[in-house]
């Protein structure tokens, strides 16, 4: 393994082009209506770099930042003038290493493979999903209801909701990791009035939106990058890795900061990465500089400090955080590194060796992220204060014990020469003791049995929450691999993330036939502490479940009825069936549903 660890030499400069601030939208500035449209673009991921192909928010990468008030509602036309065909080579490598034994998805180019021909002939059908979005199930972007290319459609969203960061993106069934890898995805940020009673920085140049993604690039016969995305998976991984780093569309940028405190918006908006963020200067993790003020639905009720380890953010998780730099002379610099190795399946990593977190058995081929230098300016200290959202509370033991209880497993299906499938099963409880096929949970001497009644996307929908009543979901996770499960619509708390030891029957994963048995323990090979962090106490939407770990959320639906989705974030698992239906309803509806 001496050689998986070596750091492989990085055919692009890094910290060279300057961190791009994607454009702002401002709603109110456009009387809350407004047109994006979607566009074949160019657009350059480094200096170095030919220019990409790519398919863009108003033809950009990132597209550009709505901003939108609380209460104020915004009316988009979402205008689909995408042009074919799908500007990014789609491959499977014929294996999983190449001839020196460096992973594939480590290097740029196509290793071997040849260009998939379905995704070759893409022509840009599109739907538009505001992440983190209260919309109304008409506007959600079901993942069915395409806009091909030379339709439009206005999509209003009530933002009546607390100030957050959201995004959008696409969200096409069965092609969304390719639609997003092209470049369709922007922030949209929700503001209000108690951030302003805060004192937040609010726009440039103190808050600042880092929207992390990877990405790679073909080579040409010399071994030139072409620029040319690449989207590539190999017989091993379905997930696609990709070695370069990009933060707002650059290929590890830097940024210059005054010596004062910045507000970073972060979300890792790319596929399938996990990142596990530190902060260095002069090779020591300065992880204290760092105060986390909110996650993926806005303020969290305390200021909360970096996790040892680092920052963790999988799929479609944001984190607003300050930094302080204000005791830093200009020419102080200080490196992002990401620590976290791919697939992700939560193991820690100490941050003071972010530094050397070159793995390339772990997929990790360049851990550097961004970096930030300090230029001269007037010194600013600022006191935030540190109790911060007051509008939230966790769900009271009485709603608990009065709500729904729902269980999904996350499960991974051996496939005859393709790669295992991650998926998920719908479960419901049984009373027969005699039947079979059954997953068993076992806590504390009790056993509950459940067998699955669905498992693909287009199977019978089997959730209907009440609009207004509490639920609480369990994601079971049976699989190697940490899982950022995102419900769509109203936000959730995370009641609790325990230890589960579990034995799978041989070929015990079917469609609707799992034999398996769960019990709650720790198993004493399991090095993952399954805690809730402080940073994850808030409104979340998207929530990692880690290997060996059952996590139970607290799910409520508020104001619409209709039919939503609930997935995996990782695209490559979504798109390929980590997707289930529900369908909220208003109490009055309940006795007339069949
Ligand atoms: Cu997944």
């Amino acid at each position: 393994m001496r050689s998986m660890t070596r750091a492989l030499a990085p055919q692009l400069a890094s910290f060279i082009d300057a961190l791009p601030l994607p454009q702002r939208l401002i709603a109110e500035e456009h009387h809350g209506s407004l047109v994006v449209r979607m566009r074949m673009g160019e657009h350059r991921f480094h200096r170095d770099l030919p220019v990409s192909k790519i398919w863009g928010y108003e033809g950009m990468v990132p597209g550009p930042t709505i901003e939108a008030e609380r209460g104020h509602p915004v009316t988009v036309e979402w205008r689909n003038e995408l042009e074919g065909p799908l500007p990014l080579v789609v491959t499977k490598a014929p294996t999983h290493a190449d001839a020196q034994g460096v992973p594939v998805q480590c290097v740029p180019g196509l290793s071997g493979g040849t260009a998939d021909r379905n995704t070759a002939g893409l022509t840009g059908h599109a739907v538009v999903h505001v992440h983190g979005g209260l919309t109304p199930a008409v506007y959600d972007g079901w993942a069915e209801n395409l806009l091909a290319p030379g339709q439009s459609a206005v999509f209003h969203y009530p933002m009546d909701q607390r100030a957050a960061l959201l995004w959008y993106h696409d969200h096409v069934m069965g092609i969304t990791r390719f639609d997003v890898y092209a470049g369709l995805a922007g922030l949209w940020i929700v503001r209000d009035h108690r951030e302003r009673e805060l004192g937040l920085p609010e726009g440039p140049p103190f808050e600042v939106p880092l929207l992390i993604q990877d990405r790679n690039f073909d080579l040409d016969e010399q071994g030139r990058l072409t620029g040319r995305l690449v989207h590539k998976t190999d017989p091993d991984v379905m997930e696609a890795f990709a070695p370069f780093t990009v933060v707002n569309g650059k290929v590890w940028p830097a940024l210059d900061v005054q010596p004062a405190i910045h507000r970073l918006r972060v979300i890792n908006a790319s596929n399938a990465r996990t990142y596990r963020l530190v902060l260095v200067r002069s090779g020591d993790p300065e992880l204290d500089r760092i105060s986390q003020i909110g996650t993926d639905h806005g303020l969290l009720r305390a200021t909360t400090r970096m996790p040892s380890d680092g920052l963790v953010l999988a799929s479609a998780e944001r984190a607003d955080l300050l930094v302080d730099f204000s005791d830093l002379a200009p020419g102080s610099e200080l490196t992002l590194f990401n620590t976290a190795k791919a697939p992700f399946d939560g193991s820690p990593f100490p941050a003071t060796r972010a530094e050397t977190a070159a793995d390339l058995a772990g997929l990790l081929p360049h851990p550097e992220v961004m970096r930030f230098r300090v230029v001269a300016g007037s010194s600013q200290r600022r006191v935030f204060p540190a109790a911060l959202a007051t509008d939230y509370s966790a769900p009271s033991p009485e709603e608990l014990a009065s709500a729904k209880r729902r269980a999904i497993a996350l499960v991974e299906r051996e496939l005859e020469g393709e790669p295992n499938m991650l998926t998920m099963r719908e479960l419901a409880p049984v009373e027969d003791s005699d039947s079979t096929g059954l997953l068993t949970v076992t806590h504390d001497g009790m056993t509950t049995r459940y067998r699955a009644v669905a498992a693909h996307f287009e199977d019978v929908t089997t959730f209907f929450p009440v609009l207004g009543e509490y639920e609480v979901w369990q994601l079971i996770n049976l699989t190697g691999d940490t899982h950022p499960i995102h419900v769509h619509l109203d936000p959730f708390q995370i009641l609790s993330r325990r230890p589960i030891r579990y034995e799978i029957a041989e070929g015990g994963i079917e469609d609707l036939v799992i034999t398996a048995a769960v019990t709650l323990g720790h198993d004493p090979a399991d090095q993952l502490d399954h805690a809730i962090d402080d940073n994850e106490r808030g409104l979340k939407d998207t929530v990692r479940v880690n290997p060996n770990e059952v996590v139970e959320i607290a799910v409520r639906f508020t104001n619409y009825s209709g039919r939503y989705m609930y997935h995996c974030h990782i695209l490559e698992h979504e798109d390929r069936d980590m997707m289930r239906p529900f369908v909220t309803m208003p109490m009055e509806l309940m006795p007339f549903m069949a």
